[in-house]
């Protein structure tokens, strides 16, 4: 009986569930390319784990500038250390054919993302992020 309570106090060290306090392995964590291009983002409906980290890739096809605006959803993840420089204001900017990866934890709920250049969001540039 003591043994089995024991193994229960470790398990969440053994599985790497939220529960044990250290920092993500983040090279583990899957990837999930995003594409942008003018005036898309592929897939428009973007789903994650809520609590897993993950990596998101992101690539720019299109010759023009495109940015990756997701102010609630970046708020409330916890994102990579190394990475939380390229996002001013819940925004990523991305030049023309330029790809960048964010590591993060989501946290679940369902967010909104969209391009701020001028007329980009009236020409379709939105998509959602649902985390569960
Ligand atoms: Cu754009």
């Amino acid at each position: 009986m003591a043994a089995m309570s024991r193994l229960y106090l470790l398990l969440p060290l053994l599985t790497g569930s939220p529960a044990a306090a250290q920092a993500p392995d983040w090279s583990r964590a899957p990837r999930v390319e995003i594409t942008l291009s003018s005036f898309d983002y592929r897939p428009r409906a973007i789903r994650l784990r809520a609590g897993q980290p993950v990596r998101l890739h992101l690539v720019n096809r299109s010759r023009g500038g495109h940015d990756f605006t997701a102010r609630e959803f970046f708020a409330a993840a916890t994102v990579r250390p190394a990475d939380r420089g390229a996002i001013g204001n819940g925004r990523i900017d991305l030049k023309g054919r330029e790809s960048r990866e964010i590591a993060l934890v989501p946290r679940a709920g369902r967010y909104t993302v969209k391009c701020t250049h001028t007329f980009h969001t009236t020409l379709g540039m939105t998509g959602e992020i649902i985390v569960e």
